[in-house]
């Protein structure tokens, strides 16, 4: 079999890498998977710094470019796979507008609600509120946008849908229950029935895949 052109490198619980792998699965991509282990600091040696200079999990190799940050990788491999990246200007620009407001309303809130949950993290009772609300906020904005229709942008999914897919997958883990937002159980519902798409631990194992 060739080799894949891309390869990820990630973690099987975390959000950010799902939603890369998940994009790859979508646009029916194989793609090579480096497991990283972030208890071990990998993520913090020179070598994984070369690929991500944050230190954080996920980082695409693709022949040359090392690419991090999901939402930018999503954006990426739209435009160059030509998938999921909206028909025109506008719908390429609403796409950008739910990225950049998952990162800062949506996945933060929800992904540490999930990580407190899990134990990943310890925060005080407070602290934990804060993000329980604001992740409680960010699921209303996102019912009620889609009130009307079938995806965020339109009829057809795009990366705004894979990008905010990742973070509603991992709900019950943060102690949220979809049904509470109607739509947006519905719609996850219909991305989880396009072709290609796994639940997370299914999409990545926690070790290597050549
Ligand atoms: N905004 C980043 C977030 C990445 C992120 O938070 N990754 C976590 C795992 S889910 C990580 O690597 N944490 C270790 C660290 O930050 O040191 C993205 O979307 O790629």
């Amino acid at each position: 079999m060739p080799q894949a052109r891309f390869t990820l490198h990630g973690i099987a619980l975390s959000g950010p890498t799902y939603k890369v792998g998940l994009m790859l699965a979508l646009c029916g991509e194989r793609f090579a998977y480096r497991h990283v282990d972030l208890r071990e600091g990998t993520h913090k040696t020179p070598q994984f710094l070369a690929l991500n200079r944050y230190g954080q999990v996920p980082a695409l190799v693709d022949g040359d470019l090392r690419l991090c940050q999901s939402g930018a990788i999503l954006q990426y491999l739209s435009e160059t796979l030509g998938k999921f990246g909206g028909d025109d200007t506008l719908a390429r620009q609403r796409n950008r507008e739910w990225l950049f407001w998952d990162a800062d309303r949506f996945s933060p809130n929800v992904y540490r609600s999930r990580a407190i949950a899990r134990g990943f993290f310890k925060a005080e009772p407070p602290t934990a509120a804060v993000y329980r609300e604001g992740a409680e906020v960010a699921f209303k904005v996102l019912d009620d946008s889609l009130a009307g229709g079938k995806f965020l942008t339109g009829a057809a999914p795009t990366i705004a849908d894979i990008a905010c897919y990742g973070v509603a997958v991992f709900a019950d883990e943060g102690g949220f229950k979809l049904a509470d937002w109607p739509n947006v159980a519905a719609w996850a519902g219909r991305v989880a029935a396009l072709p290609g798409v796994k639940p997370p631990y299914e999409l990545l194992p926690m070790a290597d895949i050549p």
